[in-house]
């Protein structure tokens, strides 16, 4: 995927107005936002054609589809109906589930994010002792793009090692949750970022800072 500026725009927002706005404020640095369910459950899978046919966007469909390969199928299926151009699953759910998506992703001949390890202090717990098997399954799967955390720079190494400077990774965790934009961007393509953009007082030098 070719993300402009290499930023993503989490738009966690609750309705369409604020989700608007914001886009309207940050359009000429971004050109690519991650829609997940605050935004999907408040106003519907409508939203994601909505700001594309409005501002021209891609849009990356944040379900962190887990579950079993049928469901998937269903889910994937019409997050990509919808106009969707990705969707991000879970790895830990195991090679059935995520083929399941890969396949509905190849059949509409858009894309799928494998999400590794997660950016949360939580994720150490159960994710972070699977995370390089999940990335290592991705690869056997031929999987091109994946999600690791900016919060922890050693471990998103660790998983640029596994899938290779080929792959696409894009990296949730910058700002709010403490991670570096620059640094990240050392070994992620692309970073996610969503509160300290759409929360600022001026979203639109909000994004130019972070393009610093
Ligand atoms: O910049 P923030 O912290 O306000 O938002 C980060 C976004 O990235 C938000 O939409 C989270 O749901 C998402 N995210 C994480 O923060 N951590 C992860 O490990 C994974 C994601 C994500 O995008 O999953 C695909």
């Amino acid at each position: 995927m070719n993300i402009k500026n290499n930023l993503i725009l989490a738009l966690d927002v609750g309705s369409e107005s604020e989700a608007i706005d914001i886009c309207e404020k940050v359009k000429e640095s971004i050109d690519t936002i991650k829609i997940g369910y605050p935004l999907a459950l408040a106003e519907g899978l409508e939203i994601i054609k909505k700001l594309k046919d409005k501002f021209g966007f891609k849009v990356i469909c944040d379900f962190k589809v887990a579950d079993i390969d049928a469901t998937n199928e269903k889910i994937c299926e019409e997050t990509f109906k919808a106009g969707a151009d990705a969707i991000i699953c879970h790895g830990f759910v195991g090679p059935d589930s995520v083929q399941a998506c890969l396949d509905v992703a190849n059949k509409y001949e858009k894309e799928l994010f494998l999400l590794t390890e997660m950016s949360h202090p939580g994720a150490k717990k159960f994710l972070q002792p699977a995370a390089d098997e999940i990335a290592k399954m991705g690869i056997k799967m031929g999987i091109t793009n994946y999600v690791a955390p900016a919060t922890r720079l050693d471990r998103l190494q660790d998983i640029r090692n596994i899938v290779g400077e080929d792959a696409y990774i894009i990296s949730p965790g910058v700002g709010k949750q403490g991670g570096d934009g620059k640094k990240t961007l050392e070994i992620s393509n692309a970073i996610i970022v969503g509160r300290s953009i759409y929360e600022a007082e001026n979203p639109k030098e909000a994004c130019e800072n972070l393009l610093k």
